[in-house]
């Protein structure tokens, strides 16, 4: 049978990925950190037993968490990354000619060691536009001057262990503050098949606090929930409709995301469509 690596979604569901070999095993400050060799992804991040992300299908995650949102901004020069210590989120942002500023904020700075070593094509973290803040990024919001960034994308793991507090009402707030009226905030809402209340509670308070939050879906393999989903917010965009022409001039350089993938995502299923009116 050779040697396996799993993940246990509450209990209830276990994905199993066949291990080739063990890179990278390190008990945080914060948390268990590995990189393992997958015979079907690739080199993959787990944290605290969580698949966060792999060669394979990476792309899919950080192409959807960061495009909308960059391509609905007009002009996005100033953007702040909250986890993405993997550094997939930042190379996706730094694709946009537009950006003059990416911040990402990582509280674990082993996050970010073990995948400069072990997950290279993720990100070359050496952009002169880059800026890596190995910070607690609810503080580092509660911080952060009004209106000063033009998105803000939240890159957390699951609600559970240090990422508890990205997932509130409170940091939403803070997200809104240090935000620009014209700007947007995207950020992962869970898997909304296997984990209904969590995307509903975060998709509600997202909502409660910005004229404008869409869910939006789309797969990504590894989570192993069906579909997962992110939310964009803006107190003044509508990040459902993309200009055609800006999304097909930059979706050339992307594997997954194009104009026809940003409109139909926004499509939601008919059950969660109900549920979120209901609940
Ligand atoms: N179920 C795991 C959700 C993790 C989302 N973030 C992954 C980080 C990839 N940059």
């Amino acid at each position: 049978m050779g040697l396996w690596y799993y993940e246990t979604y509450r209990g209830r569901v276990k994905l199993g990925l066949k291990v080739r070999r063990s890179l990278f095993t390190k008990q945080s400050d914060y948390q268990l950190v590995e990189v393992i060799e997958t015979e079907a992804y690739g080199k993959t991040l787990a944290i605290d037993g969580i698949y966060m992300t792999s060669e394979r299908d990476e792309h899919y995650y950080h192409e959807m968490l960061v495009h909308p949102a960059l391509t609905t901004v007009a002009n996005p020069e100033r953007v702040l990354i909250i986890g993405g210590g993997d550094g997939g989120t930042a190379r996706e942002v730094l694709r946009h000619d537009a950006v003059k500023k990416v911040q990402l904020v990582e509280i674990d700075q082993v996050v970010v060691d073990a995948c400069r070593a072990h997950l290279p094509d993720h990100f070359s973290w050496d952009d002169p536009r880059f800026e890596l803040i190995i910070a607690d990024g609810i503080q580092f919001l509660a911080d952060a001057a009004p209106d000063s960034y033009d998105v803000v994308l939240l890159d957390g793991s699951d609600p559970v262990g240090p990422a508890q507090g990205l997932f509130n009402r409170s940091f939403y707030e803070h997200v809104k503050r240090a935000l620009k009226p014209t700007g947007a905030f995207a950020l992962q809402s869970e898997g909304p098949i296997l984990m209904p209340d969590l995307f509903l509670d975060i998709v509600h308070t997202v909502r409660d606090l910005f004229a404008q939050a869409h869910p939006y879906f789309g797969p990504v393999p590894i989570y192993g929930a069906g579909i997962w989903s992110w939310t964009v917010a803006s107190e003044t965009l509508d990040a459902r409709t993309p200009d055609p022409d800006r999304v097909a001039r930059f979706a050339r350089a992307c594997k997954y995301y194009n104009c026809d993938i940003h409109r139909a995502a926004f499509a939601v299923p008919n059950d969660l469509a109900r549920a979120l009116v209901e609940n």
